[in-house]
């Protein structure tokens, strides 16, 4: 059997204004080149998963426009997030009218599987690795359709399979993403990634995330650049301590994204530094404690944390280690004064980078749930507008028109010539000074 597996890929902005200034903009711009060239870490891992006797292709499609000819295959296996979903839906429409088989999976059609079901024969919901195996079985055996799920079964990652990374064409990458944990122990209300597929923090064994390592540096033996494809890494700092350590000689640069509280234990920062470590992408979300009141449903995790993100940044990036500091505008608690707070939070703390983005509801989550309980989703099921750029609900403290130019201009700002050589300067200094040695306290319950 042939099968095509489909990866809707590429950088979606749905306004045009902010599709143009956006894209022009320094920060924006390099992030924008990195991540529009990452390959889909799900349908590597599903190779890794399908019988040898199967004839398997990798594709990925950025803009539908400009697909001519739709990959040849008996089954077409369909991998897309939201934003372009509905991308994902033509294009099985159009398989569907030849006769050939679709399935789709992903974190959307794990939270929306009967609207996926319209468009596709089989829908996973899930952790692909669960149903997979079902999936070509049921193909095979010409019995595939409706919705495949996990019931329950959670997937541990000791039994991961290696992505099959030797299907992608090395030099159309500049980095290639591993993933070394799943899940988040904390339940952030807009949270939009693997929590929805696992309520469980799980770790994957640190022997097979080095031997992906090894993998990739066959695969791509140009001085590899590896971003975690995780939620929060380390979360569990003896954990971090051993996998920092083991990954030490590598000779690999990475990345991954985790919370303040790796800035408690300065001997962890020191190993990651040793082990390639370039960058921590770090949800801040807000400056105001007001802001992040009640968006961490657990704890309220992020509201008292607040009082500790400066010295975070400080200690974290005299380590030698940049903090990529990601902020949500348009939050229930912020009013359109965060605007010019965000602007002075990251002048006085300068981290490497930082992000900016739109409260964005997606499908599966609480936020989504509560937004369209309240009726303040504008366009309910304009699903190509999820790209955390766009806009599409009613603000709490401030109007959606206020969002969008002051979030832009903010953008404008942070993004610019002078600002972004100001947070280079910084962070540079910072580390000239050596590092804080002091753990920053930033446990949740801390005054
Ligand atoms: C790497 C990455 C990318 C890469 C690669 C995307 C790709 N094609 O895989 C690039 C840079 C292209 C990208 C683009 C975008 N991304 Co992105 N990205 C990520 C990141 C960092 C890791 C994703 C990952 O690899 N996870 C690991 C894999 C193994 O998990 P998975 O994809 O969920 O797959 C599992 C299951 O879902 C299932 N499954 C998935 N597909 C399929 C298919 C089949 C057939 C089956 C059976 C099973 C199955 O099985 C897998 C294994 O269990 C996450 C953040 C994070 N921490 O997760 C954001 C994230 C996925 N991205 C996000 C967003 C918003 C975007 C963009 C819209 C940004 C933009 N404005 O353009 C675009 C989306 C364009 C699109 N394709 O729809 C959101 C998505 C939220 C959502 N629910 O839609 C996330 C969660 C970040 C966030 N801030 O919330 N992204």
């Amino acid at each position: 059997m042939r099968i095509a597996l489909i990866a809707m890929s590429g950088l979606r902005v749905f306004n045009p204004i902010l599709a143009e200034i956006g894209l022009t903009l320094p920060g924006f711009m390099e992030r924008g080149k990195a991540i529009a060239s990452l390959p889909s870490l799900s349908l590597l891992t599903l190779a890794a998963l399908t019988p040898d006797r199967h004839d398997v292709t990798y594709h990925e499609v950025a803009d539908i426009a400009e697909l001519d000819e739709l990959p040849e295959c008996d089954l077409a296996a369909f991998s897309t997030y939201t934003a372009q979903v509905k991308d994902a839906y033509q294009l099985a429409d159009r398989y569907r009218e030849r006769g050939v088989a679709t399935v789709i999976g992903g974190l959307h059609v794990t939270g929306l599987p009967q609207e996926a079901l319209r468009h596709c024969d089989a829908v996973v919901v899930g952790e692909g690795e669960v149903s997979w195996p079902r999936v070509v079985a049921d193909m095979e055996a010409g019995r595939l359709g409706g919705i495949y799920s996990a019931d329950g079964v959670e997937f541990a990652l000791a039994q991961a399979p290696m992505p099959r990374y030797e299907l992608l064409e090395p030099e159309r990458y500049n980095r290639l993403t591993i993933q070394t944990q799943r899940g988040c122990p904390w339940r952030c209300d807009f949270c939009a990634s693997s929590i929805l597929l696992t309520p469980r923090y799980k770790q994957k064994p640190i022997s097979k995330v080095i031997a992906e390592i090894e993998r990739i540096k066959e695969v791509w033996t140009d001085e590899p650049f590896i971003e975690f494809a995780d939620d929060n890494t380390f979360v569990n700092k003896r954990h971090g301590r051993r996998l920092a350590e083991a990954m030490g000689g590598l000779g690999v640069r990475w990345f991954t994204e985790t919370d303040i509280s790796v800035a408690e234990d300065p001997e962890l920062l020191r190993l990651l530094k040793e082990a390639g470590c370039r960058e921590l992408l770090i949800g801040f979300e807000s400056p105001n404690a007001a802001g992040l009141d009640g968006i961490e449903l657990k704890r309220n995790g992020k509201r008292n944390q607040s009082g500790r993100y400066r010295d975070a940044i400080a200690t974290i990036q005299s380590h030698g280690i940049t903090v990529n500091a990601c902020f949500i505008l348009g939050l229930d608690g912020d009013g359109p004064e965060v605007f010019d707070a965000v602007e002075e939070f990251v002048e006085e703390t300068l981290p490497f980078d930082v992000q900016i983005t739109a409260l964005t509801p997606f499908p599966g989550t609480p936020l989504y749930d509560r937004l369209l309980a309240e009726g303040r989703i504008i366009e309910p099921g304009a699903w190509e507008k999820c790209t955390l750029f766009d806009v599409n609900f009613i603000p709490k403290n401030m109007t959606v028109e206020e969002l969008e130019t002051k979030g832009l201009a903010l953008g404008l700002r942070l993004y610019s010539k002078e600002a972004t050589a100001r947070r280079r300067a910084g962070f540079k200094s910072q580390m000239a000074a050596g590092p804080i040695a002091t753990p920053t306290d930033v446990s949740p319950g801390a005054p």
